[in-house]
């Protein structure tokens, strides 16, 4: 039997599996807009936002009957202190940011009965190394899916991306369960008129581009999301828009609406109103806000179900739910195989021995499953794109369909209405790509193909042998 860490790993892994809410990291660079993200997923304003001390920790956000806050040091054992009110971060958290490895914020939130929902402090340093990133890292791979938060994208985006995944090679984050997010959108631009059109433009462009990284690129405006779904957005913000809506002329308001200081200095609200307005909704979101009222909208709840719609939030919750909560399963499942690979090879005692062998072949036989192996073709796509991983077009075109596939692992590479007899030859066809591939004298590209020939066998012989 197990004794020790075996022990503990597996017994962590059953105790994983029976959670029921999905373990959901958000990841980015810093002030890509993650924390707002998770205030408007979480629709209560959690997350510290902008750069204090605390944005700078790992945060857990689980559910929990009770609101309190345990504080993991990096030496010593953790710790409760009190929420802030509200049930957030406080401010003091017993000791220095620096000295703290993660909080965990447990609140009787729903979502987060479905969610275990994962603030990180942000990748900048990847490149560079650092403490933090080590940190974020962690929480990262100990994560079921992956919420990969950008602003305006660009070859940054992808470098820290493909370091990223490169860096969790082995973890369970695979290409469908990593969701781009296009955030801070009502900044693209001049910041002037209709966000949206340009925002699903570079949504798509980078949802090529990122192909075989993320499963798709989501464009959100995340503080009005999080204005939108979240608590605080009072019956007297809603009064203070409908004086500004009655005070300003198109003329004027296009003056106030020019830039953040233009607000502030001549917007005619109280200075308080000006500051609160701002920092809720942002410019984009009082100028929507503005026509809802001179449209007629009236109180906090019209206004806030009318800005939702326009903060893209929804889109987001719904593929959420298809590509993380529908696959939940296969999630875990990768998770938990993850978890247990670095005790598999270490028995202690002759009959742990026996029992680790009997795991590992049962491992070994649900990791050939192509669902479970998207993971490991996620890796291998980050080292195609990091060009580590010489491999033709047909291939990679292969790998592509592997590691991205929502559908019966059968039917990989097949346009969705192909006939089921045009199966095996096209399964045929890839399996000698691969096995040509196999006898590569450049050792990982051979080890990749002996992986993708049997995932295309397995494919094979589930049609033949029905
Ligand atoms: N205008 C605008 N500002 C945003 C948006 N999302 C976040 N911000 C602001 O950007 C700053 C950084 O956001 P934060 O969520 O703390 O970023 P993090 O470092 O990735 O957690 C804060 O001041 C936010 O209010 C957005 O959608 N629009
Ligand atoms: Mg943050």
């Amino acid at each position: 039997m197990l004794t020790g860490r075996a022990a503990e790993t597996v017994d962590a892994v059953v105790a994983r599996l029976a959670e029921e809410a999905l373990r959901v990291a958000v990841g980015g660079r810093v002030n890509a807009g993650k924390s707002t993200l998770v205030n408007a997923l979480l629709g209560q304003s959690l997350a510290a936002t902008d750069a204090t001390e605390c944005t700078t920790v790992v945060t857990w956000f689980r559910y929990h009957h009770h609101n309190r806050v345990e504080v993991t040091p990096r030496t010593g054992p953790a710790y409760h202190v009190p929420s802030a009110p509200g049930g957030g971060v406080p401010a003091d958290l017993g000791r220095p940011a620096a000295q703290v490895a993660r909080v965990a914020v447990e609140v009787s939130n729903a979502v987060l009965k479905r969610h275990t929902v994962v603030d990180t402090p942000g990748l900048d340093s990847l490149t560079g190394g650092g403490a933090l990133d080590r940190d974020s890292l962690a929480a990262l791979a100990s994560c079921d899916a992956l919420l990969f938060v950008m602003p305006h994208p660009g070859q940054r985006e992808q470098e820290s991306l493909t370091a990223l995944r490169a860096a969790m090679d082995g973890s369970g984050l695979a290409v469908r369960n990593t969701l781009g997010v296009l955030s801070r959108i009502d900044q693209l631009g001049d910041g002037y008129g209709d966000p949206w059109p340009q925002a699903d433009r570079i949504a798509t462009r980078y949802a090529a581009r990122l192909r075989g990284l993320v499963s798709d690129v989501i464009p959100i405006a995340g503080l009005l999301a999080e204005a939108a779904l979240g608590d605080s957005f009072t019956e007297s913000d809603a009064f203070a828009l409908q004086d500004l809506a009655h005070a300003t002329s198109p003329e004027l308001r296009g003056r106030i609406l020019y830039s953040p200081e233009d607000f502030l200095a001549e917007a005619p609200v109280g200075g308080e109103a000006r500051a609160r307005l701002l920092s809720l909704l942002g410019l984009y979101g009082i100028g929507e806000a503005l026509a809802l009222v001179d449209d007629g909208a009236r109180g906090a709840v019209r206004i806030t179900r009318a800005l939702r719609a326009r903060s893209g939030i929804d889109r987001l919750l719904d593929t959420m739910r298809t590509t993380f909560t529908e696959d939940a399963d296969v999630l875990r499942a990768q998770s938990a195989i993850t978890a247990l690979d670095p005790v598999l090879w270490s028995p202690s005692t002759p009959a742990e021995a026996t029992a680790l062998s009997a795991l590992r072949a049962t491992l070994d036989r649900l990791r050939r499953l192509p669902a479970l192996r998207q993971s490991e073709y996620a890796t291998l796509l980050a080292e195609f794109h990091a060009g580590r991983l010489p491999l033709p077009p047909p291939a990679v075109q292969d790998l592509i369909d592997l590691a991205t596939a929502r559908t019966d692992p059968a039917r990989v590479g097949l346009p969705p209405t192909a006939p089921t007899s045009e199966i095996p030859p096209a399964a045929d066809e890839r399996i000698r790509r691969w096995r040509r591939l196999e006898s590569d004298y450049r050792l990982p590209l051979s080890r990749a193909a002996q992986s993708l020939r049997e995932t295309y066998e397995s494919i094979y012989y589930h049609y033949k042998t029905p």
